[in-house]
């Protein structure tokens, strides 16, 4: 079962004393602190319950101002996990017009060997805080400043702000919990524990009532456990006192690819469980879209349910506006496509139509004039800061929410239409009164 945890990430520039701070919050020496710039080299996380806070997952970052390549990857990777952060703790190391003047001396050193300008230099030397603090804005961050004074005794200092909160301490000797206390009293915290998975008019069936979950099974599928949103459906129903009544559909078996009586089986095993016990409403894997859309129930989708879910319930908010590129593309020769999963798995494609690669590109062709078709499997590559036409998106069962908002907030920024699978397997296979169904239900 997947633990909702708060993400908080700590950033600043080299040396400010970030990974002292994580050390001093989470009462552990994990993280190497070091006074040579750029000692982290990469995020670390650590997994903690702190108290008031809940689970959270605390991301030591590197400094974002070295520069040079190595320190531009550095900064790509800090941007991108604050933009998956829901709190936000810039350290910040004042320092002296002296050792601003030593850093920059230090800089331009290391660019002599690095062939970058004496320019580049100061102004990340003296910019970097306030590019994260820019960036947070833009990103609607919740965000702390603490100034880590090393003179400084452990006792915390409220300093005056109009925008944010700030403060001022030597985190090296200030105690964990008051470290965590700041944290809890400047910050508002949401989370998805406790959000409705289920669309309302299941949640309002009457006890009892069958639902009908279709859960395929083809060669990927895994042994011996359930995804996700299969996982997670079955305990909603159970605890809405509703009764899920689970279906193993055999795709290519359904498909007639293992022959027509093997089909007529599979079809019939299909009408008999419906007939059986008369669901009141049918969730299934969108994989199985074209198989069961003559279904009478009123029906949705595992990755439609996931993504809004995980986009805070917030879903239609876009992908409504997005589901009208699905139309307009027709007319669009070349449209380029993203083809995005949130996670890589082992596709097995000689033996089974993964859905990513085989499915969808399959419609897609069908559908579009000469598709450029992208496909971005795995966590955030680089793919996903190009610019498309439309994304096809997972429904994210191994992400956070706090990713996949992220995600698909990257391609909104730049106005991208961004569908999940299931609503785009949907309109694949019905149109836009397919679409409907699946999102009416909400
Ligand atoms: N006296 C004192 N020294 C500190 C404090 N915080 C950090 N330092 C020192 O400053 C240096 C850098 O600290 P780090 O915590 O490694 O800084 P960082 O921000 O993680 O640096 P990078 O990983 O290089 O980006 C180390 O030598 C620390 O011992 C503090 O509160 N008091
Ligand atoms: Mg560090």
């Amino acid at each position: 079962m997947q633990v909702n945890r708060l993400n908080i990430v700590v950033a600043g520039r080299m040396n400010a004393g970030k990974s002292t701070f994580t050390n001093a919050l989470t009462q552990n020496s994990t993280s190497i602190v070091d006074a040579t710039p750029g000692t982290t080299a990469d995020a670390k996380v650590t997994l903690m319950e702190i108290h008031g806070l809940g689970a959270c997952r605390i991301f030591d970052t590197a400094g974002i101002d070295e520069l040079g390549q190595l320190g531009l990857k550095k900064r790509k990777k800090t941007l991108k996990l604050i933009q998956q952060a829901d709190i936000v703790v810039l350290v910040n190391s004042e320092v002296s017009d002296e050792y601003k003047y030593q850093l920059i001396i230090n800089e331009y050193a290391r660019q002599l060997q690095s062939n970058n300008s004496l320019a580049d230099a100061s102004i990340y030397a003296l910019q970097a805080e306030e590019q994260i603090k820019q960036f947070c804005v833009k990103k609607n961050k919740q965000f702390i400043e603490i100034f880590n004074d090393k003179n400084a005794n452990g006792i915390i200092n409220k300093l005056s702000s109009m925008s944010h909160p700030r403060f001022r301490t030597n985190v090296q000797k200030t105690d964990a919990h008051d470290l965590a206390q700041i944290i809890k009293d400047n910050t508002v915290l949401g989370s998805e524990n406790g959000a409705e998975v289920l669309p309302k008019f299941i949640v309002d069936l009457k006890q009892n009532e069958n639902v009908l979950l279709i859960i395929p099974l083809d060669k990927q599928s895994p042994k011996l456990r359930l995804l996700r949103p299969q996982e997670q459906t079955i305990e909603a129903l159970l605890s809405h006192k509703l009764t899920p009544i689970c279906f193993r559909l055999d795709l290519d078996a359904a498909r007639g690819k293992n022959g027509l009586t093997a089909q007529q089986i599979e079809l019939a095993a299909l009408n008999d469980i419906v007939d059986k016990n008369k669901p009141a409403a049918t969730i299934t894997d969108s994989q199985a879209m074209d198989i069961i859309k003559n279904l009478k129930t009123p029906l949705t989708t595992f990755s439609v349910m996931q993504m809004h879910l995980l986009l805070g319930q917030n879903l239609f908010k876009y992908t409504n506006e997005s589901i009208k590129a699905l139309e307009t593309l027709k007319n669009k020769n070349q449209p380029k496509i993203l083809i995005s999963e949130a996670c890589q798995h082992d596709r097995i494609t000689q033996n089974c139509d993964d859905i990513g690669t085989k499915q969808i590109p399959g419609y897609l062709n069908k559908m579009f004039k000469n598709p450029q078709i992208i496909y971005s499997f795995g966590k955030d590559d680089e793919l996903m800061d190009n610019e498309f036409d439309l994304v096809i998106h997972c429904g994210g069962c191994m992400i956070s929410t706090q990713h996949m908002q992220s995600r698909v907030g990257g391609f909104k920024d730049k106005n991208i239409p961004v569908v999940s699978y299931g609503t785009f397997l949907s309109y694949a296979t019905g149109g836009m009164n397919a679409v409907k169904r699946v999102l009416d239900v909400w």
